[in-house]
C-alpha cells in the first residue's frame, strides 16, 4: 500500500506516474514530524537491527546507516567517503527491521537524510516545506520496491547493442583516434560495440556541432564505423555556447528558451565552451526545442548519447567572477600576507558550482517563475527527458541509447545514468558494486561505473578486476580522463586475459539482457543485495560485497589489490562456476556457508542458484560485436537437482515492441537432461 502526505504546495516534479490521494498528515505512521517555517523534519527511531537501503547513487555501503546523505546534485569529481552528495538525487529509501517500509521524498530541492549519523539510532529526514511524501508498506523488500517502481513508472529499456563492451576516453579527438581504438580491439579479437565521443568532437564545444577538421565527413565516418559494428556515442553538455551566428544560441535567445537571472536576462555561466546559457528544460516548450536538436545527429546515423554537466555544473558565472575580481582588486595596495593568500584562494575556489549561483538562476515552469535552487535536482532529469521525449518523435520505432550524469527519480523512464567521475582506486570498485542495487531500487537499471576508474592512473590488475565486475553491469564502459594512463585493454600486457574476459561478457549476454528486460517490464531489480532474495537468512543482511544478478546467479567480485581470492558467503548451496575464457570452465557445487574461494586475476567466478538455469551464447573466434551473438541458439548452464524453469526474454533488441508476450520463452530443464554435467544444449 502506498500512502501520500502533502506538505505545503509541492512543485510537480513528474517523478511519479500514479495519482495517489493524500492522507491526513497527522496520520503518518512511523515518523514523528516537526514542521518548521521553511522545512519539515521526519524522525524515526531505529533499533539495533534496522537496516536502511536505497538512496540510489549515494556514497558508502548498501546499508546506508551511519552517515548523512544530501540530495543536491553535485559535480564533484572526488568521491571520497566524506562526501555527502554525488550527481544524482534519489530520495527513496527502505527501512528494514522491526518495521519495514519505503519512504520517498518528492522534493526537487535540497533534502537531507541523516541515517544514524548524528545519533546512530535515529533517522532524521529534512526536506523543504513544500514536499510530497510517500510511505510504502509491503510484504517484503522486493514487494516494497515493486510498488515504488509502479508508482514512478516503467524504467528505460536500452537497445540490446548497448549491452556490448564499450570504450571511451576523454581525449579521443578525431576520426583517426577512433579508428585506432577500433583497430586495437579488432586486431586483438576483442569484441567492441561502441566508442564514445567526448567533448572534443564538437566545434568549440558547441552542442550539436561537429568539428569538420577532425571529422571531415561525419556521416561517412558513422557509416564506416557501422560496418565495423561499432556505434559512436557523442556527449551532449548542458551549457549552450554564447556565440553569434551559432543557431542553437541565436534561437534560444530569440525564443526566450534559456534560464534567466533575477532581472530576467539570460543567465551567463562558464563551462567548457566558455560563456554559456542553460536551456530551461523545466519549461515544456524549451524542453521540446532542445530535444529536437538531437535530430541532426540522429539523422546522420547516431543512435546513442550521454548527457553531461547537467547538475548543471558551473565553473563560474560571469557576475560572480566580476565581483570576485573586484574584491581582489581592492586588495591591491594593501599589505599582502598569508591571510590575503587564503582569502584570494577562497574567492576563486568558491566560484565553481556555488549555491549563490544556483540561487540566482530562474526557470519558467510553464508560466511559474521558480528559483533554480528550489528545483536544482530536476535539471539533469529534464535535460535527459528533453532528449527522450524528442526521440519518440525523431525515431519512434527505434531504441536510442541515452544516459545522463545528473538525475532525479522520474528520469529513469527516459534513460540510464553512469556514476560519474570515479577514480582508479580499489575502493571505487567496491563503491560501484554497492551503488548498483541502490540505483536499481530507484528504477535506474541501465547503469554502470567508468570501468577502470575515470580519474588517476589505472593499474592492470585493477582494470582486470573491474572488468570482472563490470561484466555484469548493463552499461559496460571503460572510460578515463584526459591526462591519465591510457586505459584501452589492449594497451596492457595481458591482452589475452582481457580478451577472454570480455568475450565471457558476450557469452553471458543472453542471460544479462533477458534479466534486464524482465526487470524493466516487471519492476524488479537486476542487482539485489542478498537479503532481498534470502530475507530469512540472518548473515545475508550483513553482506556488502556480493550481489544477486537477476534470478539465477550470485556474484562475489574481488576488489582488493593483490588478492588471490576472497571469502564468499553462500546463503544456500550453489554451483560455483569458474571461467578463464568462454570455453574453459570448471563447475563445483559449494555448500551454504562461508568459504574462502581462490580467484585468479584472470578468472571470473559466478555462483548459480540451485534449480536455476541460465542461457549462454555459443560464441566463436569470429565474434566482434553483439551482432554476432545468436540469441536463438543458446546453451544452458544450470545447477539442477530437480528441475528448473527459466523465462527467457528475447526480442529484436532494437524496436520498442518489448511488451509483447511472444518475447517470453519458458524453458524447462530437468536433472536427467544434464547427465552429470552442467552445460547442455
Ligand atoms: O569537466 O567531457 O563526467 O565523463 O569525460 C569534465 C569531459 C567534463 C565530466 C564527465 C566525464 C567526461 C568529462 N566531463
Amino acid at each position: 500500500m502506498i500512502y501520500r502526505y502533502v506538505y505545503g504546495d509541492p512543485i510537480n516534479t513528474d517523478a511519479v506516474v500514479q495519482q495517489i490521494n493524500p492522507e491526513d498528515n497527522a496520520s503518518m505512521p512511523y515518523f514523528k514530524q516537526t514542521i518548521k517555517e521553511d522545512e519539515v523534519v521526519f524522525r524515526y527511531e531505529m533499533n539495533e537491527e534496522t537496516i536502511v537501503y536505497g538512496l540510489g547513487e549515494q556514497m558508502r555501503g548498501i546499508n546506508k546507516r551511519g552517515f548523512s546523505y544530501v540530495s543536491y546534485a553535485a559535480d564533484d569529481p572526488v568521491h571520497t567517503e566524506n562526501r555527502h552528495s554525488l550527481y544524482g538525487a534519489h530520495n527513496f529509501m527502505i527501512v528494514s527491521g522491526e518495521d519495514s517500509f519505503g519512504l520517498f521524498v518528492d522534493n526537487p530541492g535540497k533534502v537531507t537524510f541523516d541515517i544514524g549519523d548524528t545519533n546512530i539510532n535515529l533517522i532524521e529526514v529534512t526536506t523543504g516545506k513544500d514536499s510530497d511524501i510517500y510511505i510504502i508498506k509491503g510484504d517484503n523488500l522486493k514487494d516494497i520496491v515493486r510498488q515504488f517502481r509502479v508508482l514512478i513508472g516503467q524504467s528505460y529499456a536500452a537497445p540490446r547493442w548497448a549491452f556490448g563492451y564499450q570504450q571511451s576516453r576523454w581525449g579521443y579527438k578525431c576520426e583517426d583516434d577512433i579508428r585506432e581504438v577500433v583497430d586495437g580491439y579488432h586486431k586483438n579479437q576483442i569484441p567492441l560495440d561502441a566508442v564514445y565521443l567526448d567533448i572534443d568532437y564538437m566545434k568549440d564545444y558547441k552542442d550539436f556541432t561537429v568539428d569538420s577538421e577532425r571529422f571531415p565527413d561525419f556521416e561517412g565516418f558513422i557509416n564506416e564505423m557501422k560496418e565495423e559494428h561499432v556505434h559512436l556515442v557523442p556527449i551532449i553538455d548542458a551549457g549552450v555556447k554564447i556565440e553569434k551566428d551559432y543557431p542553437v544560441y541565436e534561437e534560444g535567445v530569440e525564443k526566450g528558451y534559456f534560464c534567466k537571472d533575477e532581472d530576467g536576462n539570460d543567465f551567463v555561466a562558464a563551462v567548457w565552451p566558455g560563456k554559456v546559457h542553460f536551456p530551461d528544460v523545466l519549461n515544456s516548450k524549451s524542453r521540446a526545442w532542445f530535444g529536437e536538436k538531437y535530430r541532426c545527429l540522429i539523422e546522420q546515423g547516431i543512435d546513442g548519447f550521454w548527457n553531461d554537466m547537467n547538475e548543471p555544473a558551473i565553473f563560474y558565472s560571469e557576475k560572480r567572477l566580476n565581483e570576485a575580481m573586484e574584491e581582489i582588486a581592492q586588495m591591491k595596495d594593501t599589505e599582502l600576507d598569508i591571510n590575503s593568500f587564503f582569502h584570494v584562494k577562497d574567492i576563486i575556489g568558491d566560484l565553481s558550482n556555488s549555491l549563490s549561483d544556483y540561487k540566482a538562476i530562474y526557470h519558467d515552469m510553464d508560466g511559474k517563475k521558480v528559483c533554480h535552487n528550489d528545483v536544482h535536482n530536476l535539471f539533469g532529469f529534464n535535460m535527459t527527458r528533453a532528449a527522450g521525449e524528442a526521440f519518440d518523435k525523431i525515431a519512434p520505432d527505434n531504441r536510442i541509447l541515452l544516459f545522463s550524469r545528473s538525475s532525479y527519480i522520474g528520469m529513469h523512464r527516459y534513460g540510464g545514468i553512469w556514476t560519474g567521475d570515479n577514480s582508479s582506486w580499489w575502493s571505487h570498485l567496491l563503491l560501484s558494486i554497492q551503488q548498483m542495487p541502490s540505483l536499481n531500487m530507484c528504477g535506474i537499471i541501465y547503469t554502470g561505473s567508468d570501468i577502470g576508474g575515470f580519474g588517476c592512473d589505472v593499474t592492470e590488475d585493477l582494470l582486470m578486476r573491474w572488468i570482472e565486475f563490470g561484466m555484469f553491469t548493463p552499461l559496460m564502459r571503460n572510460h578515463s580522463a584526459i591526462g591519465t594512463r591510457e586505459q584501452e585493454v589492449y594497451k596492457f600486457s595481458r591482452i589475452e586475459d582481457f580478451k577472454n574476459l570480455i568475450r565471457i561478457r558476450y557469452r553471458l549476454v543472453p542471460y544479462l539482457y533477458s534479466e534486464f528486460m524482465k526487470c524493466v517490464l516487471d519492476n524488479d531489480m537486476y542487482f539485489k543485495p542478498l537479503a532481498f532474495d534470502f530475507p530469512e537468512d540472518e548473515f545475508s543482511k550483513t553482506v556488502e560485497d556480493q550481489l544477486m544478478v537477476g534470478d539465477s546467479i550470485m556474484i562475489a567480485p574481488v576488489y582488493t589489490q593483490n588478492a588471490k581470492g576472497r571469502y564468499v558467503y553462500l546463503p544456500e548451496d550453489m554451483l560455483m562456476v569458474k571461467m578463464k575464457s568462454p570455453e574453459e570452465y570448471t563447475c563445483e557445487p559449494v555448500t551454504k556457508g562461508h568459504h574462502y574461494i581462490s580467484v585468479d586475476l584472470n578468472e571470473l567466478v559466478i555462483f548459480v542458484r540451485k534449480d536455476h538455469i541460465l542461457p549462454l551464447a555459443c560464441i566463436d573466434d569470429n565474434l566482434e560485436s553483439m551482432d554476432d551473438v545468436d540469441f536463438d541458439n543458446v546453451e544452458w548452464l544450470g545447477y539442477v537437482e530437480n528441475e528448473a524453469s527459466y523465462a527467457y526474454y528475447k526480442d529484436d533488441g532494437q524496436t520498442k515492441e518489448y511488451t509483447e508476450k511472444e518475447n517470453w520463452d519458458i524453458v524447462r530443464k530437468t536433472k536427467d537432461m544434464f547427465e552429470g554435467g552442467y552445460i547442455v544444449k
